[in-house]
């Protein structure tokens, strides 16, 4: 661990040059190196000291994705996307498996519980529950990965995603992969409901799209014609592509540079579409394996 109070952070590397970095803040993944280089996106005035949500990296999204639903929802008071990734988790520590030769891959385990949420955070979703989140670094991957459990005597529900943030050279190079045919809820076309009858995604405008269920569990970030991200959704069904796009980009104050919307795309797996139940004492356990095909 590196750093104090809310900027601290837990640095891993591998023999073979890979590393991550992961902010205690929101468990916030915020540097994934492997022979690419960097393959994240972080704002340039992304707040990294616990004053607000992180602007890139892999923000944790739970119990609740987008706008809280109306009243009457045990979700209601929360913040847009809920508590985790403004909360301050726990380190758990770290874990190496080796093979042959040397380490082959770090799991970092961060954990978030009832106990440990602020009073404001307990207030607005006043139920018990513990988070493990585990951050795997191998070679040409990552992975990560939440575990919910219901720690309560009454049953909640809740919605979970990682908000992704995937830095790419130039976004109108770029083309998305896997998701032919699948329904989705257009947030820039006033939420209605489409089918994707293209092969690919192809962003020359601002995208705010919510796919599900995706009957198989790859998604590809296409860049030059070259196949440079496959998201592998582990017991997830959804998954957001959104690009702000030049207006929305410069409308947000930590979203820098105004330009950067060039350089990223989110691709956002979850479970959002309805309600995850947990009954007392239920786990739930879901998350996506990223693979740098560089
Ligand atoms: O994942 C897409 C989205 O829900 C967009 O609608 C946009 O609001 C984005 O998340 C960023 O939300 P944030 O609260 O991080 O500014």
């Amino acid at each position: 661990i590196t750093g104090s109070g809310a900027s601290s952070k837990v640095i891993a590397t591998l023999p073979s040059g890979e590393s991550v970095e992961v902010l205690l803040f929101g468990a916030t993944v915020i540097s994934w190196k492997s022979g690419g280089g960097e393959n994240l996106w972080l704002s340039e005035k992304a707040a990294l000291d616990g004053s607000k949500a992180v602007r890139g990296g892999v923000p944790v999204v739970f119990p609740v994705f987008g706008p809280p639903p109306k009243e009457g929802h045990a979700t209601s008071k929360l913040p847009q996307h809920g508590f985790a990734r403004t909360s301050r988790w726990e380190f758990l520590g770290k874990s190496t498996s080796e093979d042959a030769l040397d380490t082959s891959s770090v799991k970092l385990d961060f954990g978030l519980s009832s106990s440990s949420l602020s009073e404001d955070a307990r207030s607005q979703w006043p139920l018990d529950f513990g988070l493990i989140y585990s951050v795997t670094l191998s070679k040409d991957s990552l992975q990560t990965v939440i575990n919910v459990r219901n720690e309560g005597e009454t049953s909640f529900e809740f919605q979970f995603l990682l908000h992704t943030y995937l830095r790419i050279k130039d976004i109108t190079k770029v083309e998305i992969t896997g998701l032919l045919g699948v329904d989705y809820i257009d947030k820039v076309l006033n939420a209605t409901t489409h089918k994707q009858s293209e092969p690919s995604i192809k962003i020359s405008g601002e995208v705010d799209r919510v796919y599900g269920p995706i009957p198989q569990d790859t998604t590809t970030v296409v860049e030059d014609g070259k196949p440079r991200f496959d998201v592998v959704r582990d017991n997830l069904q959804d998954t957001t592509i959104w690009n702000p796009w030049t207006e929305k980009a410069k409308a947000m104050g930590d979203f820098a540079p105004d330009s950067g919307f060039k350089e990223m795309v989110c691709v956002e797996v979850g479970a959002v579409n309805g309600w995850q139940k947990l009954d007392k004492g239920e786990v739930f356990e879901g998350g996506q394996t990223m693979k740098s095909l560089l």
